[in-house]
């Protein structure tokens, strides 16, 4: 297992649409192991194959916070939205693409999804509470689709900003 680079917004491969997993292999499995690593180090609760320049369709996540309680490290390969609630809440998100900078996003409270496994077995749950929000910011990732495209476009631009001087700040570096 290794740790993988996360990209930082703005970046073309943040913007685009990701390609289906034909099939699960071990390249699979080693990037779902890389990014699993990745994210607890992070540390995230969530990370999508793009964010490590992947343009492939799986996202990692484990959004057990509780001190104590046992990790639930999950990968899902092409997920897909089944359902989601009429009912909304709204969580201040964050994204390790996007360090140090959160804002209110509102979103359905319960999704249905749909993926496969490491073991090429179709799967699905319903996800709520924070799953919930996770697994739905992670899906936007896979269509290129960041948390602060939902922002006014003044906020966004100005986290924009920020990220480009963050950028250049560490390019310096
Ligand atoms: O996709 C990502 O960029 C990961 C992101 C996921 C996420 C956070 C909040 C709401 C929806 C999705 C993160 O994990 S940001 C870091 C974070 O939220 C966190 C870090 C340590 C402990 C608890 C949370
Ligand atoms: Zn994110």
């Amino acid at each position: 297992m290794s740790l993988r680079p996360i990209l930082i917004h703005p970046d073309p491969r943040l913007k685009a649409v990701a390609d289906a997993v034909p099939e699960i292999d071990d390249s699979i499995r080693r990037l779902a192991d890389d990014m699993l690593e990745t994210m607890y180090d992070a540390p995230g609760i969530g990370l999508a194959a793009p964010q490590v320049g992947v343009g492939k369709r799986l996202l990692v996540m484990d959004c057990i916070k509780e001190e104590g309680e046992a990790p639930r490290p999950m990968v899902l390969v092409n997920p897909e939205v089944t359902w989601s609630s009429d009912e909304t809440n709204v969580y201040e998100e964050g994204c390790l693409s996007i360090p140090e900078q959160y804002a209110d996003v509102e979103r359905p409270s319960e999704v249905d999804v749909s993926w496969i496994d490491l073991d090429g077995k179709t799967r699905s749950e319903r996800f709520d509470g924070l799953w919930a929000t996770c697994v739905q910011h992670e899906i936007d990732h896979l269509n290129g689709k960041l948390f602060i495209d939902y922002l006014k476009p003044l906020k966004r631009q100005m986290i924009t900003r920020k990220m480009q001087k963050l950028k250049r700040e560490r390019a310096r570096a």
